[in-house]
């Protein structure tokens, strides 16, 4: 089905979200999936978390500095929540509530895997701060990229090339894996929003996976789709 047979649904925008480990391609895919919805004349917002807003890219700053860290784990994930709360108000919910399709790099699963999962923060904690940030805002659909953490680590140093590691690519082999972990956990606790994309291939075929998960579940069905 190619984008312009598509009847695109009309009202709120959908939220899409993309999650998954270091340079597992997430940054690169949602390039690629606004390209192809933007083609389609859809109105779509590129986003991403930590940051995505002007007092969300200031948190951005202090946590990938390390400064959060140096408060502990609990205050580095209110850092995210403070973060998310502003992206949310001042830039997400307006764009769906305009009839536009955001796409996020990264959203509140990676605070329940990085902070959570494997910075073994509280969930009650993190559940509050949810409750106050995001209330019951939720993706339509959320990606979550899914790759042996070697290769993705790969990917990262060489994109950074000389340049130092951040906060989170400094942590160590098993903290990498134990994300990965979690993501597949989060998959498979919520396969109704999520679904885990094979992110072990060239771009071009990733993105037909993106591209086919995304038909599945948030394009009309087919009764709905003007033929060409
Ligand atoms: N964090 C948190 O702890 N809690 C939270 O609540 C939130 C975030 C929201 C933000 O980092 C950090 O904040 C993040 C989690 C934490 N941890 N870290 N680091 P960021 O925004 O700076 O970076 P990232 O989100 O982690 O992105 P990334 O993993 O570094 O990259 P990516 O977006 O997944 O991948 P990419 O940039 O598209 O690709 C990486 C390289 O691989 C690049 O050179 C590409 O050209 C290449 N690439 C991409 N796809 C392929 C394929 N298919 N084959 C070969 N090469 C590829």
């Amino acid at each position: 089905m190619s984008e312009s047979a598509v009847k695109w649904p009309s009202g709120r925008g959908r939220f899409v979200t993309f999650e998954g480990g270091e340079g597992t391609g997430k940054s690169t895919q949602i390039k690629k999936l606004a390209d192809r919805l933007k083609a389609a004349r859809m109105r779509i917002l590129v986003t991403r978390e930590p940051g995505g807003s002007p007092g969300a890219e200031i948190m951005r700053h202090l946590v990938l500095s390390g400064m959060g860290k140096l408060l502990g784990p609990e205050a580095e994930t209110l850092l995210f929540a403070a973060a998310r709360d502003d992206h949310v108000r001042t830039v997400i919910q307006p764009a769906l509530n305009q009839g536009t399709w955001v796409l996020c790099d990264r959203f509140a699963d990676s605070t329940r895997a990085y902070q959570g999962s494997v910075g073994r923060v509280p969930a009650a904690l993190i559940n509050a701060m949810q409750r106050v940030t995001i209330g019951d805002l939720k993706p339509d659909l959320t990606l979550i990229l899914d790759l042996p953490v070697e290769i993705g680590l790969q990917r990262a140093a060489a994109r950074r090339g000389s340049g130092t590691p951040d906060r989170f690519e400094a942590e160590k082999l098993g903290f990498h894996q134990g994300l990965r972990e979690a993501y597949r956990k989060i998959a498979a606790d919520d396969p109704a929003r999520c679904v885990l994309i094979d992110a072990n291939s060239d771009p071009d075929t990733v993105a037909g996976r993106v591209w086919t998960a995304l038909r599945d579940r948030l394009l009309p069905t087919p009764a709905s789709v003007v033929s060409i």
